[in-house]
């Protein structure tokens, strides 16, 4: 026994599935080998000052190369479960066609060397690498892409299907459609008006309930499968009844487009009417196909998405403004809220009565310098992740179905427009070597692991 067995411990519940996040074109590399075809990043890299760095992802964390030495990284942390996504360029080099059974090849042999370790394998099936040929042909701006989705799904889940524990549809709608086709500085940098945007939205909620359709049809029975979204969480302010109200009718109106549809399948009055003409075009039937039932929810939370106050009076919500000193981590948007992590899935719990939650991604930037013996002592990421676990557990203990957590990320990548300045891993990698190095954050997560407690 170790002398710290004695200390009061606070457990998570049995079987309660740790593990940890990547994606595909933040840490794969080998954009051109074996057949795979070009994604809208590699094409959004290239352009001149998009990445912060001047760099792209044609290496990134080697991965392809390295997957078992990653794996094995995993295996030390303790880690039961490991959420990637499947890169739709690598399967379908055209976006749809033919398929490339190399690219499948390479995630059945990154699933069977998890399988050997006694990982469970947890697959993404889009995370932002839209095939170019897709672009192409207007991207997230076609119905057609929703569609091409539900073909590579089916693709997917008949030739993985029956390794993978759990299938995630898209991640981040929210993110990937506001950054790359609103603000123009995520891939492919578009900068379009409202209703164009909104019709962007529609199409790719209707490419989640047409994949998650997809992936039943041609899947094992008993396959699972559901969104991984960045909820906007709003919190309130001070913890009364009445905040409490108004945090959730603002966290319903502020995913209206993305998690409320999915799971009421309505666009709210208020999304319809602020919307007013560039409100998207959508059927009945689309709203039916959005909100197929789910096997689960994921959730990616970070920041608080909003802080709230019911109004004095009591028409709805009053939103603040974050006060120039609130404390932020390396990365100024991700604001110290460690509370997100217990609203967000209560508020799930709450507003639609959700009986599987997954937090799909949860994690921090920091400076992470290597001392002079090579130690990475990011005491604020393991700050970050005690006050965050604190909460996460304190909404468990409260009767929230969590079950599940995927810390982002297993080691240091391409973080999109920030280039490799900005480091989110619990292994710090050496970009020249390819050497990847344990962070204290690392011994943290594994004790929390062993435990299944925060001590
Ligand atoms: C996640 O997005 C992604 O799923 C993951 O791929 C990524 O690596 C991880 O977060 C860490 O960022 O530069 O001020 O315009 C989280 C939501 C949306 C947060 C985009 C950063 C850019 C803010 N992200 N946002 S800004």
């Amino acid at each position: 026994k170790e002398p710290d067995d004695s200390l009061p411990k606070t457990r998570f519940p049995e079987g309660f599935r740790w593990g940890t996040a990547t994606s595909a074109y933040q840490i794969e590399g080998a954009t051109a080998v074996d057949g795979r075809g070009p994604s809208i990043w590699d094409t959004f890299a290239r352009l001149p000052g998009k990445i912060r760095d001047g760099t792209n992802a044609d290496i990134a964390d080697d991965h392809f190369h390295l997957y078992k030495e990653d794996v094995a990284l995993m295996k030390a942390l303790g880690v039961k479960t490991y959420r990637f996504s499947i890169a739709w360029p690598r399967i379908f080099p055209e976006g749809r066609g033919t398929p490339n059974p190399k690219g499948l090849a390479f995630y059945q042999r990154l699933i069977d060397e998890l399988l050997a370790n006694d990982i469970e394998p947890y697959a993404t099936l889009y995370h932002w690498d839209l095939p170019q040929a897709l672009q192409d042909r207007g991207g997230w701006q076609s119905r057609d892409t929703a569609q091409a989705f539900a073909d590579y799904t089916a693709h997917i889940v008949r030739g993985l299907g029956d390794k993978i524990g759990r299938f995630f549809t898209l991640n981040e709608i929210h993110a990937f459609v506001d950054l790359g086709y609103g603000k123009g500085i995520h891939a492919p940098g578009l900068t379009l008006a409202a209703a164009q945007l909104n019709q962007a939205r529609h199409h790719a909620v209707l490419a989640h309930g047409l994949g998650v359709q997809a992936a039943r049809a041609n899947g094992r029975s008993g396959l699972k499968i559901g969104p991984a979204e960045n909820i906007t969480i709003a919190l309130p302010d001070v913890e009364t009844p009445q905040n409490i109200r108004a945090a959730e009718h603002a966290t319903r109106e502020l995913n209206a487009a993305y998690l409320t549809v999915m799971l009421e399948g309505r666009y709210t009055d208020a999304y319809l009417k602020e919307a007013g003409a560039d409100a998207p075009r959508f059927t009945d039937a689309d709203l039916k196909t959005i909100s197929t039932r789910v096997d689960f929810v994921g959730i990616n939370v970070y920041g608080p998405g909003a802080f709230v106050r019911e109004r004095s009076d009591g028409s709805g919500y009053a939103q603040m403004k974050l006060p120039a000193s609130y404390p932020h981590m390396k990365s100024p948007w991700l604001g110290f809220a460690p509370q997100a992590l217990y609203w967000a899935p209560r508020m799930l719990q709450k507003l639609w009565a959700v009986k599987e939650i997954y937090i799909t991604e949860n994690g921090t930037s920091a400076a992470d310098e290597p001392d002079e013996d090579g130690r990475i002592d990011d005491l604020d990421r393991v700050m970050f992740l005690r006050q965050y676990l604190d909460q996460l557990q304190r909404a468990i203990n409260e009767g929230v179905p969590v079950r599940g957590y995927f810390l982002w990320s297993l080691l240091d990548n391409f973080e999109w427009a920030d280039g490799y300045e900005t480091r989110f891993g619990l292994h710090y990698v050496d970009y020249k070597t390819q050497k990847r190095t344990p962070k204290l954050s690392a011994s943290f997560y594994k004790k929390l692991i062993e435990r299944n407690a925060l001590v």
